[in-house]
C-alpha cells in the first residue's frame, strides 16, 4: 500500500506566511510642486512647502516627497558665463537647515510628518550636488543622496531651445543609499535616476521598500523631440516597472508646468510593488496626493516572483558593472 504525503507546495507556503506577517501601515504624500520664478525667494517657496506639508498632515501622512531643486527655479536651464546678472551661488544652498528653510523643518517636527527635499548643495569644501535628503517625523536628517545619473550637457549648445547644464553644475554622487526609517527601509533617488534600472536594483539589493524620486522633466527633449509626446508615458513606464520588479513603492514627485518659458511635466504618482497607480496629481500646480501603504506587503514580490536571493543571476550580469557602453558581436 502507498501512502501519499501531500507535496511541498512552496507558493502555498509563502502565502501562509505572508498572512502571518503583521502589517506595517504608513500614510505617505507626494507634494507636487507648480512652478517657481527665477525671482521668487527661498521663503516664499518655503511657505508653500510648509502648506503642502500641512495639507498631508491633515490627510494622515506621515511622510511627504518633495520634487528634485525644490527650493528654486530649475537653474541648470542657463548658462551663467557671460550673463553676470545670474548669480549662480544663490541657487545653492550652503546650510541644511538655513535659515530660509528652518521653520519648514520646525513646522514638520512640530506636526510630526517626515519628508524628502531635494535641493542644490554646496558644501563647505566647496563640492556641488544636485541633493535629496531624508528627514524623519522629529526633524532630524536621516539621509542624504547626491544624486547619481547627471543628465543634459557641460557647454553652451546654443542650438538648443533652453540648456540642461546639470552636468555643468553638479558633480556626480558615487552611491546609491537606503536607511531604516518610517518603519521601514527607505531609499532616493533623483529625477533622471529614475530611467535606469541599475537605480532601483542597487536600492533594492540594500532592501528598500520605498522609493522617493523627485524630479523637473522638461516636456521637450532637444536631442530627439519625437519623444516629447510620449514624456508622459516613459515616466510611468520606468517608475511602475522599477517598483514591479524590485517590489518596491515608488513615489515620483514633480516640479511641474511652465516655469521661466519652459513646459515640464507632472503627473506625480505614488506607484505599489504591483506597479499599479495608487494616487496620481491631476494639475500642473502645487497639489499633494495621499495614500496608504503597507510596507510589508512589499514581501509579496521580493518572495515571490522577485526573490533576489533565490532567482538571480549575478554571475552572468558581470556587464552591467564592468562596462558603461553596449559592446556588440564582431563580425
Ligand atoms: N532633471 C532631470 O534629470 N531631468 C531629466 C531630463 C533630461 S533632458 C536633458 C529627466 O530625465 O527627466
Amino acid at each position: 500500500m502507498t501512502s501519499h504525503s501531500p507535496a511541498f507546495d512552496p507558493d502555498a507556503a509563502i502565502a501562509s506566511a505572508h498572512q502571518d506577517r503583521p502589517p506595517r501601515r504608513l500614510t505617505v504624500a507626494a507634494g507636487q510642486l507648480g512652478p517657481i520664478s527665477a525671482s521668487e525667494s527661498r521663503e516664499a517657496v518655503v511657505t508653500r512647502l510648509i502648506r503642502m506639508l500641512e495639507q498631508a498632515h491633515c490627510a494622515g501622512a506621515e511622510l511627504i516627497a518633495f520634487p528634485e531643486l525644490a527650493l528654486t527655479t530649475f537653474f541648470p536651464r542657463w548658462y551663467v558665463e557671460g550673463e553676470p546678472e545670474l548669480d549662480l551661488d544663490s541657487f545653492y544652498e550652503t546650510q541644511m537647515p538655513g535659515p530660509a528653510t528652518q521653520p519648514l523643518f520646525d513646522r514638520a517636527a512640530e506636526l510630526g510628518i517626515g519628508f524628502a527635499l531635494g535641493y542644490a548643495e554646496l558644501t563647505p569644501d566647496g563640492h556641488r550636488y544636485n541633493t535629496q535628503i531624508l528627514v524623519e517625523r522629529d526633524g532630524s536628517i536621516v539621509g542624504r543622496y547626491h544624486k547619481v545619473h547627471l543628465p543634459g550637457h557641460r557647454e553652451h549648445e546654443p542650438w538648443r531651445e533652453f540648456q540642461h547644464l546639470e552636468r555643468r553644475y553638479f558633480e556626480k554622487g558615487d552611491a546609491f543609499h537606503t536607511w531604516n526609517s518610517f518603519g521601514g527601509v527607505v531609499g532616493l533617488a533623483t529625477c533622471n535616476d529614475r530611467r535606469w534600472p541599475e537605480t532601483y536594483r542597487v536600492l533594492a539589493l540594500q532592501g528598500a521598500e520605498l522609493i522617493l524620486i523627485g524630479y523637473n522633466t522638461p516636456k521637450h527633449y532637444a536631442p530627439d523631440p519625437s519623444q516629447n509626446p510620449l514624456q508622459g508615458f516613459h515616466n510611468r513606464l520606468v517608475m511602475q516597472a522599477g517598483a514591479y520588479q524590485n517590489g518596491c513603492y515608488v513615489i515620483g514627485v514633480a516640479k511641474g508646468g511652465r516655469e521661466e518659458g519652459v513646459d515640464s511635466l507632472a503627473e506625480s504618482c505614488i506607484i505599489a510593488p504591483s506597479g499599479t497607480i495608487l494616487a496620481d496629481c491631476r494639475t500642473e500646480a502645487d497639489e499633494v496626493i495621499v495614500a496608504e501603504i503597507d510596507l510589508a506587503e512589499t514581501s509579496k514580490y521580493k518572495e515571490t516572483l522577485f526573490d533576489f536571493e533565490r532567482y538571480r543571476r549575478p554571475e552572468v550580469y558581470g556587464p552591467i558593472t564592468e562596462q558603461t557602453g553596449a559592446i556588440p558581436p564582431e563580425d
